[in-house]
Order: C-alpha cells, then structure tokens, then sequence
C-alpha cells in the first residue's frame, strides 16, 4: 500500500487532521508544539460514489473502498535540515513516504502557539521547502563525495553520474525541487537511489480552521502552488476531527449548519490518491465489490496481478466495461446484450472506473 506523510510546521494540526482523516482519536493532538514525536499510522479508505452503486447493481454483500496509508509526522522546524527540533529523525520519517501532504496553518487562534509567533502561511511554506531543499543537497553531496572517488580510479560510468550529481545540487541550491527536473532514465535511476524529499509530489493542505481562505496572503500560496503544479486543498481540521464521533448522517447535519456542503478531507484523501498516480478500478462479484488501486498506464495483467499472483500467471483474459457505461445501461446482461462488454488482452491498458472480470487457469 502506498504511504501519504502528514508534514508542516508544528501546532499546524496535522495530528487533528489525522484524527479527521482515520475518524478516531489515535493521535494525541495538543497546544504544544511537539506534541507528535513517534508518528501515527492509519490505513484510509478512498470515498468513491461509484461503489455502492456497484455493490447494488452485483448485489454484493460487501464494499470495499480502495486504501491509502496515512503517517502523521513530527513538526518540522527551520533548521531541521542541521538537526533543529528532531531535525534528522523526522525527515527520516518522510523519506519512507510516497507523497507528501504538507499542512499549512491558516486558523489564527492565540491559545495555539505559532513557533514562528505569525500567521503567514506563504512564509511557513517557504520554510519548509527550504528544509526539505537543505537535506536534499546534504544527501546529493555525500553521494557526490563517493562518486567523486569512483571517478578518480577511472569508473566511466561515475563520471555521468558525477555530471548529474553537480546538475542536481545546482538546481536544489537554486531553489528548484528535484521533482521538477527533466531526466533521462539512467539519472532517473540515480535520483530513486536518493530517496530525495523533493523528488516526492505534494499537494498543500491548507488548515482554514472554521473560517474560509480569503485575504492576499491565500492568494500567494495559491499562486505559489500552481506554479509548481501543486494542487492546494483546503480542510476545516479541528472542525471535521469533531465529527469523528458522530453517524455520518449527524456528520452531513453538522457541516451543513457550519456552512460547508462537503468534507475538506474527503477531497483531501481523492487529492493524495491522484498524486501517487493512482487510478481505480473495481472487481464485482455477490460476495464483495471492490474499488483496488493501480498506477495509471498498467496493464491489465498488471492489474490481474494487483488481484492475486495466480491470475496474473494464469491470465488469458479481462472481461472490462467502464462503471459510467454500465449505470448508464442499468445492468450487466443489458450490457452483455448490447455487445459493449469487451474482451481485453494483457496489453490493454487499465482506466480509471474500469469493471473487470478476469479470466484465467487456476
Ligand atoms: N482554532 C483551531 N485550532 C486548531 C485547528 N486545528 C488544530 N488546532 C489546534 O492546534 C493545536 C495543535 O494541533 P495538532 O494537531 O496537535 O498539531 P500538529 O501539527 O500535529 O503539532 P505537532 O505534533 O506538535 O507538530 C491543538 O490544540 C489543536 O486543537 C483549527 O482548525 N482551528
Ligand atoms: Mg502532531
């Protein structure tokens, strides 16, 4: 399963944002900052609509939504990358993640200290891209160091990878995230050896508290995001972690008489799955219907795979219908009828709200 890192300033909220996310109180959430030294886990189901209204057409007894794995992480400071606050343990933690969710403050609330005593989500931003931008270029000069040496007793290969380590520590000290670089496929092997913090994709999770984001400095971040190709999403954190006790009937009245028609962290959890390149497609049957995760441009045996090895192995083929298709036709024998269920190879490539059924020897 893929792994999302909850990262920001501390007194951020995102232990509360974790709370709202996994609808518990597993994490201890506190005015402090440094509340959240050893993080927390949680395994996160992904809203779809589109399931229940598989599981009734398949008359499934079960619907299972896709997941995504949730770390919520200790408050990072400036001067982590030099072991501030808990410096390196911390970005340890985020180098075991896929994607990163960074949460920005924008509640104001003087009983919950700010470590840098503003409101000012554009700088706090700014703070953290410049840690994560610091310990990047401490990892790419240590690898350059051993590099360099394998050059000196006249490693051929070294030297490429020298000329791109150099490449590389030019564009973090400029500013620029690894992410955001153009690489052949014999640098990109180089930077998957890093497990650089800046390689990974971001989206900004912008804690509004019960207010709404307005004013000039929103209008920076936002601008700030989009010229990195970063989705912002905004979440009521404190807000949506009350709801965690109620059914989710008394959650819908409660948000309505707040004034918010939908969940922040709803699309918050969409948002992470689209970062990590995932796209969805469900495998119905009368025992469950399921929503499973796969990376965009896989395969339909890849996909099989993604099921269980042995229909991967056995693969002959995937029956497939996209879910739009199929509630639009009401049935599967309407759509057996009609000629539109289509029989796929291994090749075929999987797209999202693809129904499939594979066939294989046991
Ligand atoms: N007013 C207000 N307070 C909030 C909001 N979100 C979080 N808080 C409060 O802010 C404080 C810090 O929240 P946490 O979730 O513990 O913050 P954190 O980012 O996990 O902090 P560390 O673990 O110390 O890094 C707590 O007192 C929360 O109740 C919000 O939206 N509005
Ligand atoms: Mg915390």
């Amino acid at each position: 399963m893929l792994r999302v890192g909850i990262v920001g300033l501390p007194n951020a909220g995102k232990s509360t944002l974790f709370n709202a996310l996994t609808r518990s109180r597993q994490a201890a959430v506190a005015s402090y900052p440094f509340c959240t030294i050893e993080p927390n886990v949680g395994v996160i189901a992904v809203p779809d609509g589109r399931l229940p209204r598989l599981a009734e057409l398949y008359r499934s007894r079960e619907a299972i939504p896709a997941a995504v794995e949730f770390f919520d992480i200790a408050g990072l400071v400036r001067g982590a990358s030099r072991g501030e606050g808990l410096g390196n343990q911390f970005l340890a933690h985020i180098r075991q993640t896929d994607a990163i969710v960074e949460v920005v403050r924008a509640f104001a609330d003087p009983n919950v200290a700010h470590v840098e005593a503003s409101l000012d989500p554009a700088r706090d931003v700014e703070t953290i891209r410049t840690e994560l931008l610091l310990a990047d270029l401490g990892t790419v000069e240590r690898r350059r160091e051993a590099t360099a040496r394998k050059v000196k007793v006249g490693d051929k290969a070294a030297q490429h990878e020298l000329a791109f380590l150099d490449r590389l520590a030019a564009a973090l000290d400029d500013g620029t995230p690894a992410r955001a670089l153009a690489l052949h496929d014999d640098e990109r092997a180089v930077l998957a050896e890093l497990f650089l913090l800046t390689a990974k994709p971001i989206l900004y999770a912008v804690n509004v508290g019960e207010g709404a984001l307005g004013g000039g400095e929103a209008a920076t971040l936002r601008d700030a995001a989009l010229r990195e190709g970063a989705p912002v999403v905004e979440v009521c954190a404190d807000l949506e972690a009350q709801l965690a006790d109620l059914s989710p009937a008394e959650a819908s009245e409660y948000l309505a008489a707040a004034g918010l028609a939908t969940r922040g962290t709803d699309e918050l959890i969409r948002a992470a799955h689209r970062l990590l390149e995932l796209l969805v497609f469900f495998t119905c049957n009368e025992k469950e219907a399921r929503a499973r995760s796969l990376r965009a441009g896989s395969s339909a045996v890849e996909a099989a795979a993604a099921v269980h090895t042995d229909m991967a192995k056995g693969f002959i083929a995937a029956e497939v219908i996209g879910c739009a298709e199929l509630f639009a036709l009401g049935s599967l024998a309407k759509a057996r009828e009609r000629g539109v269920l289509k029989l796929e190879g291994r090749d075929y490539v999987v797209r999202d709200g693809d129904v499939v059924q594979f066939r294989f020897h046991a």
